[in-house]
């Protein structure tokens, strides 16, 4: 009491509320006024961060907190009454008619699209010391993924505002969602590659708060071990990014434009834009609400499952079930051995690759209603089978995926699958641990994660007719890859198929040592006959032909071990480096 002499009035109503909810642990043992006096101020600077940052403020974080530690030390299932099947989606197969069609639907409507990527992560599974975005998504041409990205955005918003001749929105704007791990590097990146060539007014950074860590089933609010004064603090998960898009105002002024669409994505995934406009194609064809991008998944893969989900008081929801819960809630629902793969090697369950599109309209309405709260969970490591005490503070944690589940049946929930070559590789496991992945599971490393590009581009020419060796198989950090072609291009020369088969002409090929990095929008290949490495390099529009046969010593790989500290992190983490012994250069 005698301390409250210290604060505002703002901060003495923050005290109360405090008291009210039972944390006066706070600060009942502090020292006279006279004594760390800033200390005592700045806890209550933190507690109105906290609060205000949060849906409902801290009075509802430890309500909610209270409920699901409650049902959580009873064990009950959030899946309690609720009957797993295999829900009906869009299935694409890449390059053939209705992906054409789905594809030129997507880019026609890609101009009233909003992107959001979730770059608030540390990626802890992967251990890298720099920021995910940062990471060079293939080395041959250097481009990081934060690169490669704003450069596919703006190659899909070049085509669509064309094709729209000036109706409606002329920008793609971009959003990232950044956290104290992640901004002020973000920034930086940003800000020394001139943002990749995006206007600067055309990226919009959404910082996410940490919330407060709990230290009992009461949901006392941990202090932190490392300063009194403080309030120990956790990420909340990527779900934050709907309650942050609404209380900035920033999905409203993207309704107000006139836009449509909006994409969520995530930070290391060099495959996904190959999969964007198609599916955006279906979501505007079905007119979905939400539609989840998936791939087929092995049993028991660390990637969610889309499941449908019935219960037994009849309501219905399509939505991704955990990997960590999906083989519990089958074994719990009369299939005894799981999560296990069907005849075609696959789950019957499609993974789910957190790549979301919503329909803006239905999004908003339902975040004027939630503010954006999403259904949280707590996964607290309890001490002993009393579940009275925790060996460490925990707190609540959210998914973005997790927004249908305040959906009312009636809104329009589906997916669309594509094979995981073209639409999903992303970079999460560190090599030890990738190396130890089972056998016809994806690594998903920086190893996997380049060589799926040179195989999903090796593939995309091969589908344009375009003869392309077959790949050698090698084993690098521990695990064994295919080794395609090192073929890579700007998106704005190849952003859809249509766009590739429009550029190669005659009788191509390329063998398997061979290197090509296509740089100019406008160069068609016409009776290319590729062994070495041949590199395309003309940024502005003028038309390239490269014809003929083009020899040389080319580009090699060269193994790298992971633990060798004289090679730079990035490469360390893929085991190997490219070599650049000669090229062509063209024009
Ligand atoms: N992220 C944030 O922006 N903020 C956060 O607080 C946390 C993360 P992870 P995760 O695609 O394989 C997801 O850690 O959560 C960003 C799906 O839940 O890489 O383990 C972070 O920067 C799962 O269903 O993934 O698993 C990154 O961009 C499955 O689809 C993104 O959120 C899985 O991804 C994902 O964070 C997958």
């Amino acid at each position: 009491v005698k301390n409250l002499s210290l604060l505002s009035p703002e901060q003495v109503e923050l005290a109360k509320m405090l008291l009210e909810m039972g944390q006066s642990h706070l600060f009942e043992h502090w020292p006279e006024p006279g004594v760390d006096d800033d200390e005592k101020r700045e806890l209550f600077n933190q507690v109105a961060r906290l609060n205000s940052s949060y849906p409902g403020g801290l009075p509802s974080y430890i309500k909610t907190a209270r409920e699901l530690l409650a049902d959580s030390k009873a064990g009950k299932n959030p899946y309690d009454g609720f009957m797993p099947s295999v829900p009906s989606g869009e299935n694409l197969t890449f390059g053939d008619d209705a992906f054409i069609q789905y594809e030129d639907a997507g880019v026609k409507e890609a101009h009233k699209a909003a992107f959001v990527l979730v770059a608030g992560g540390l990626g802890e599974r992967l251990g890298y010391n720099g920021i995910k975005v940062a990471l060079p998504s293939e080395t041959t041409s250097g481009a990081c993924f934060l690169q490669h990205y704003i450069e596919s955005i703006l190659a899909l918003q070049e085509t669509s505002c064309r094709l729209a001749q000036g109706d409606g929105p002329t920008e793609i704007p971009l959003a990232i969602m950044t956290s104290d791990d992640t901004h002020s590097r973000t920034v930086e990146l940003l800000e020394s590659n001139a943002y990749f060539g995006m206007k600067p007014t055309q990226v919009k950074l959404l910082k996410q708060e940490k919330v407060a860590c709990l230290d009992d089933n009461d949901a006392r609010l941990a202090v932190d071990p490392r300063n009194k004064y403080s309030i120990q603090t956790k990420p909340h998960g990527h779900g934050d990014v709907h309650s942050l898009l609404y209380s900035s105002g920033v999905l409203k002024e993207w309704h107000d434009a006139g836009r449509r669409w909006v994409l969520f994505f995530q930070d290391t995934n060099g495959l996904l834009f190959k999969a964007i406009p198609s599916a955006l194609g279906v979501s505007a064809t079905k007119g979905y609400h939400v539609n989840s991008l998936a791939v087929p998944r092995k049993a028991k893969e660390a990637i969610g499952g889309i499941t449908k989900l019935t219960h037994q008081d009849g309501r219905t929801m399509v939505i991704n079930v955990e990997y960590n819960q999906l083989d519990p809630l089958l074994r719990a629902s009369g299939y005894p051995d799981g999560d296990v793969n069907s005849e075609t090697g696959y789950s019957p369950f499609p993974g789910n690759i957190n790549q979301l599109i919503f329909e803006i309209g239905p999004y908003l309405e339902e975040l004027t209603k939630t503010g954006g709260a999403i259904k949280e969970f707590v996964n607290p490591k309890y001490k002993d089978s009393t579940k009275t005490a925790f060996k460490s503070s925990t707190r609540l944690e959210c998914m973005m995926q997790d927004y249908p589940k305040t959906l009312p049946p009636s809104a329009r929930v589906g997916f669309t699958a594509m094979d995981a070559w073209v639409a999903y590789a992303p970079v999460k496991n560190n090599p030890e641990d990738a190396a130890k992945v089972p056998k016809g599971n994806p690594y998903h490393s920086a190893t996997s994660g380049e060589m799926a590009i040179y195989k999903a581009n090796s593939l995309i020419l091969r589908k344009a007719g375009v003869k392309i060796d077959d790949p050698i198989l090698q084993v690098l950090n521990g695990q064994e890859v295919e080794v395609w072609p090192r073929i890579v291009w700007k998106p704005k020369w190849g952003l859809t198929f249509s766009d590739v088969r429009s550029k190669v002409h005659g009788n191509c090929s390329v063998t398997q040592r061979s290197t090509m990095v296509i740089k100019s929008p406008n160069c068609h290949l016409v009776d290319l006959s590729l062994n070495g490495a041949l590199i395309i390099d003309s940024s502005d529009g003028t038309e390239v032909e490269v014809a003929g046969a083009v020899q040389n010593k080319g580009w090699t790989i060269e193994s790298v071990d992971y633990k060798d500290t004289s090679v730079p992190e990035e490469l360390r983490i893929r085991g190997f480096k490219i070599n650049k012994i000669e090229q062509l250069v063209k024009p």
